[in-house]
């Protein structure tokens, strides 16, 4: 092994693998996020909308299972995320990722605490502006990806950052196995991030009515909901999608939406209710076939790019 492991990302990070697993909301906490650092890629607890000291309850859990570093996703549509980025610096978190909105309010507070601020962008505008407001690197995440997304493709998007900034640029959205991280780092991305295989691993807590669908699901089998209301989100199409593009295309009022989506992805990922909840997934999540560890989805990951690269 070599030729992709060690890069910039990887030096910044103080991590074995360019891997970064996604912050997803629900998803990751604090046994999937040792998990992936244990493994020795950079595990994230997604603070998505918790509140602050539940936040700071998983960051103390993570330390509890691993030495290595893992960093926090703040979702910054969260009310509280005010309070929860303060956390981060009292809890001596070292990396946080954003995702969702500008964090520049924040970056001052987190850089003088000497913590790694990675914001995910959607767009080569806001990639920009977070360099120039001292991020250590970004995320240039493609609407191929699950949950929240922007408009442009990981294949347009990512070396189109890559020119446009000098920090180092990870690779999201439609990367699952070591043909996407290989392609990844063609594009010039030093890094990738992994949401949906994360999402079948071993020790990710999600209810088995998720982890099966997304096992089942093809290449197909997502829609995009919200594109109406600005905030569009991909998910595994069910019941919950259909009435929800239905609604949309009568031109619902925004409160109406709402009704559906509301604790929707909760219910699905703790109950299992994958009918009437919304089961976020990335368009690979045909290309993601069983449940697997941690550790051997990494293990696999890097072997395969090697031999792509070598
Ligand atoms: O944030 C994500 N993915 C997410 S967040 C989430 S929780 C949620 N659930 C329902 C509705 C909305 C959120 C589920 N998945 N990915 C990172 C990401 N960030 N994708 C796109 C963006 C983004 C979008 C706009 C980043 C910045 C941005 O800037 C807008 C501005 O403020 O100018």
């Amino acid at each position: 092994m070599g030729v992709c492991v060690k890069t910039k990302v990887t030096e910044i990070l103080g991590i074995e693998y360019p891997i970064i697993q996604g912050g997803m909301a629900w998803v990751a906490e604090h046994h999937l996020a040792a998990a992936v650092s244990n493994a020795g890629g950079l595990g994230l607890i997604g603070a998505a909308s918790a509140p602050a000291e539940v936040v700071r309850d998983e960051i103390r859990k993570c330390k509890a299972l691993t030495d290595k570093p893992f960093g926090v996703n703040v979702m910054l549509l969260n009310p509280n995320a005010d309070e929860v980025a303060a956390i981060l610096v009292e809890e001596g978190v070292k990396v946080v990722t954003t995702g969702a909105g500008n964090p520049s309010k924040y970056m001052e507070m987190w850089k003088n605490a000497g913590i790694k601020v990675i914001p995910v962008v959607a767009s080569v505008a806001m990639a920009k502006l977070m360099q120039r407001g001292g991020a250590d690197a970004v995320v240039a995440e493609g609407m191929e990806s699950g949950g929240h997304i922007g408009s442009t493709t990981t294949m347009s998007l990512v070396p189109q950052v890559v020119d446009a900034v000098t920090i180092p640029v990870i690779a999201a959205g439609g990367i699952a196995d070591g043909r996407g991280l290989a392609a990844a780092f063609m594009l010039g991305a030093q890094a990738v991030q992994i949401g949906t295989r994360f999402v079948v691993a071993t020790e990710s807590i999600v209810h088995k009515n998720y982890k099966e669908m997304l096992i089942k699901a093809k290449d197909i089998d997502s829609a995009v909901t919200g594109m109406s209301t600005g905030h569009p989100v991909r998910s595994i199409r069910n019941k919950m999608t259909r009435e929800y593009l239905k609604l949309e295309k009568e031109g619902a009022e925004f409160m109406e939406l709402e009704k559906l989506t509301l604790g929707s992805l909760r219910k699905a990922v703790i109950e299992g209710d994958v009918v009437n909840g919304t089961v976020m997934a990335g368009q690979i999540a045909g290309l993601v076939k069983k449940e697997q560890s941690c550790a051997e989805i990494i293990t696999e990951m890097i072997e395969q790019a090697e031999q792509l690269l070598k």
